[in-house]
């Protein structure tokens, strides 16, 4: 394959052009190309999903010799590369992206035009890759978006799940949980390799044996092997000619089916060890944050850390590479601790395959990863029974046991006779079972620690990490998250994208959005905030379509559109919001709130909860079941809604941010680790009601206060309050609206009278409420007033969303790359 026995003329096609611009009956003719010699089919024969395929393949044809050009530029000029190790990347639709870095939305909405197609049908058509849950898997799918942009050289290495997150739907109200067959209808946007297949082993035993040289060697021989098939999508810069790859793996048998077994006519047992292998990469963990699953989970990771090292390490560094060099031409990413057993992988590599000392091996490994924790939540900080992990990696756990073994003979160095803090810092703990602390090992193993905001990596050098961080405080960094301008600006809200440039006198912003400074004038530009009103009219007018065609709901289009949108966990508060909800709906029905008063308003929710998570999803039942009292009641005028769509989603995301007014990010200070919805949020010109945590504490601080709506305790306040004993039902008793809010609830009133179905969730909150939604359900209210007032002064809103907007620009996901590579990476 790497033979260059090929003639150079011909290394690529000549003929047509493939980089814009084009001509829109140039774009007719591939497209219509792809149509009858692609697809198979004539135009008047075609289905949508013909269209849309014919359509997805013209528009990566022009993506395609840029792919080719950017290989082949990192082949010649090889320097240090960034592989971008996650389970996880909710990647959003495809189409949309790569009409928008070709250049090409206009020309192929007139070449559709001319087909007599709608393109917003075939936009439509397509089912977007939900290879991930939520913040963390999105946020992967933006930091790729910006590292071909800024054409840094990177690979982002994945799993190709066969499905995705879970389609939920609400049945009375109750979620529930159906498979994301994504791949159903084709997939235009990938490309197998299964020549170069990567075999995996798993199980078996370990045995020592000296080599040539005298020296013990360990052999590790697995008991069963399975094929990682690569599957490569482009993941193209802004209209910059670069096209980085995604690699993303998926599970096969090694050796098929068992031909004999089959014939003789137990077909079932014939696929028994394909079915075992393809189960691998079958679904996507539906779990936001708590291990769960364990076994088939340890195993996703082990898989697709074993092909990526692999595949890094044998197929893209030259063959003779010197890997004493390593951490000079590549550094490892792990996004959270999903990958982290990457690290004995690459010791196993180094000493067992490649013939390194133990030492050497370890200080290239040492140099060769970061890792970046995205949580604070103890619980979701993940751990693997020594059990499990020595039945299904044995060399893996020894190798494990020995850098333990050499890290806690640091510590004892570093803190002679401290053998308490020898045991909170071991990688092993010994309770409540014996188990690997994967957030020990990788940060053992890295170069840098990094948290995703300025207050979680506070938090977790304070809190999580404290005696890593008192060992290597230079370990320990922040870089706090960001989002594409590309997808969450540009695409979906294409209204205030030409408002800017227009604004502007410039596109630059998109690629640096600190641009967005130069609109600060113009929020005391009576004129301009007209314009920004209209385009905000306009994507509520867009979503009002969406979720009528897509749920049958109505929009009431002049209300206040209150969003919240993102995972549904305790911590983040759900609950709090609905309490908000009832309470202006008790204070109409018992006379306490004048209806006048009531500000005209449409709560939106989205959120998809786990599904073995009771509370979570308690919680979506009682949320459903407010809405339908409450959107019928009449005594509320039409005053106030709760919309719920099912299935909240990349796409619905898309459409929601841009048509928000007020942005909910309102979980217990000290819980979100960062939050990116509320990024999306601010830089789509809604105001943000929020507490003091994630990111959320840097969205004010360049907001300003005025442009904030600050409430609830802060994180010291927190641990204040718990250390002298939260009671919540204190709360409950010293406050008659809240009283009032929760009776109302807790008597049946919105489940058919039945107190059962609202129990969980009213007592957890009265007896439990870990997150403290009680304590700050008071100073929530009064923040919520201050919105209603601020509302009410539409010229006074559109100024602070402007302002917003204006200042927000720190928030692109370029500027966290360029943190990562100044701070981490080097590269
Ligand atoms: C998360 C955090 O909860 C979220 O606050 C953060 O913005 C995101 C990206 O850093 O990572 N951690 C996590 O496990 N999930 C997240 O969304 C699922």
């Amino acid at each position: 394959r790497r033979g260059s026995a090929f003639p150079a003329s011909h290394e690529l096609a000549t003929g047509p052009v493939k980089s814009p611009p084009v001509t829109v009956d140039g774009f007719v003719q591939e497209f219509l190309s792809e149509l009858n010699y692609g697809q198979g089919v004539k135009l008047s024969q075609s289905t949508i999903n013909d269209q849309y395929l014919a359509l997805a393949r013209t528009v990566r044809s022009y993506l395609m010799a840029a792919w080719l050009e950017t290989g082949h530029r990192r082949r010649k000029n090889p320097t240090k590369m960034v592989a971008y190790l996650s389970a996880e990347y909710l990647l959003g639709r495809q189409l949309g992206n790569a009409l928008l870095s070709t250049n090409l939305i206009s020309i192929a909405e007139q070449a559709m035009h001319e087909c007599g197609i709608d393109i917003a049908e075939l936009r439509a058509q397509e089912i977007e890759p939900g290879l991930g849950n939520g913040g963390l898997g999105r946020l992967a799918a933006c930091f790729v978006d910006s590292l071909a942009t800024m054409d840094v050289p990177t690979i982002g290495y994945g799993i190709r799940y066969e499905y995705g997150i879970f389609r939920q739907s609400f049945e009375d109200g109750r979620q529930v949980e159906q498979p994301d067959p994504w791949l159903r209808l084709g997939s235009p946007w990938e490309f197998p390799h299964p020549e170069r297949a990567v075999t995996v082993g798993f199980g078996g035993q370990t045995e020592e044996s000296a080599d040539e040289e005298g020296r013990n060697r360990c052999r590790w021989t697995p008991e069963r092997q399975v094929r990682g098939v690569p599957y490569h999508y482009m993941v193209p810069g802004y209209r910059n000619g670069v096209v980085n790859t995604l690699r993303l793996w998926s599970a096969e048998a090694h050796e098929g089916f068992d031909l004999q077994v089959f014939n003789s006519g137990d077909y079932a047992r014939a696929t028994q060890a394909q079915t075992v292998a393809e189960n691998i990469s079958k679904v996507l963990y539906p779990d936001d944050s708590t291990p769960q699953g364990k076994e088939l989970r340890l195993q996703q990771q082990y898989f697709f850390v074993a092909c990526s090292l692999h595949d890094f390490i044998e197929n893209t560094l030259p063959g003779d590479f010197d890997l004493q060099n390593l951490p000079k031409r590549i550094i490892f990413q792990l996004n959270d601790t999903h990958p982290v057993i990457a690290v004995p992988e690459l010791m196993r590599l180094l000493v067992d395959e490649k013939g390194f000392d133990w030492d050497e091996a370890w200080a290239i490994t040492q140099q060769c990863f970061a890792y970046t924790c995205h949580t604070l939540l103890p619980e979701a900080l993940e751990v693997w029974p020594v059990e499990l992990l020595g039945r299904l990696l044995p060399r893996h756990l020894e190798i494990i046991y020995r850098i333990n073994d050499d890290f806690l003979a640091q510590v004892r160095e570093a803190f002679p006779g401290d053998e308490w803090r020898v045991r909170r810092m071991s990688i092993i703990a010994e309770h409540p079972q014996r188990s690997v602390r994967m957030a020990f090992l990788a940060t053992v193993a890295a170069v840098k620690v990094n948290g995703v905001a300025a207050l979680h990596s506070q938090l977790l050098r304070d809190n999580v990490l404290p005696d890593f961080a008192e060992l290597w405080p230079e370990k320990f960094t922040n870089v706090t998250n960001g989002i594409t301008p590309r997808r969450f600006v540009r695409l979906a809200n294409r209204r205030l994208s030409g408002l800017v440039t227009e604004a502007l006198g410039t596109e630059e912003w998109v690629t640096d959005l600190d641009l967005l400074r130069g609109l600060e004038p113009l929020a005391d530009d009576a004129a301009f905030r007209e314009q920004f009103r209209q385009v905000k009219a306009a994507n509520k007018n867009r979503l009002a379509l969406v979720l009528e065609g897509r749920d049958g709901l109505v929009l009431e289009q002049d209300h206040l559109i209150d969003v919240m949108v993102k995972r549904l966990h305790e911590y983040k508060r759900q609950s709090l919001k609905l309490l908000h909800v009832v309470s202006l709906y008790e204070g109409v029905r018992s006379g306490r709130l004048p209806i006048e008063r009531v500000t005209p308003r449409t709560v939106l929710f989205g959120a998809k909860a786990a599904p073995g998570y009771h509370l979570a999803k308690e919680t979506i039942a009682l949320i459903n079941h407010v809405a339908a009292v409450v959107n019928e009641d009449p005594i509320m005028q039409g005053r106030l809604k709760v919309l719920f769509p099912a299935n909240y989603n990349v796409n619905l995301a898309e459409k929601i941010i841009p048509a928000a007014d007020l942005s909910e990010q309102i979980s217990l200070a000290g819980k979100e680790a960062s939050g990116t919805g509320n990024m999306k949020f601010a830089l789509n010109g809604a105001l943000t009601i929020g507490t003091d945590d994630g990111a959320n504490v840097e969205i004010r601080q360049l907001v300003g206060d005025d442009n904030f709506f600050l409430f609830g305790l802060s994180e010291p306040e927190v641990e204040a309050l718990r250390k002298e004993g939260y009671v919540p039902s204190s709360y409950y008793e010293q406050d008659p609206v809240l009283r009032a809010t929760l009776d109302l609830i807790g008597s049946g009133h919105f489940t058919n009278g039945s107190r059962h179905s609202a129990a969980a969730v009213v007592d957890n909150l009265l007896h439990h409420d870990p997150f403290m939604a009680l304590a700050d359900f008071q100073a929530y209210l009064a923040a919520q007033d201050r919105v209603d007032e601020a509302y009410a002064d539409q010229d006074a809103w559109s100024r602070m969303a402007i302002l917003n907007v204006a200042r927000c620009g720190f928030f692109s996901s370029d500027r966290s790359m360029r943190d990562y590579l100044d701070k981490i990476w080097h590269a």
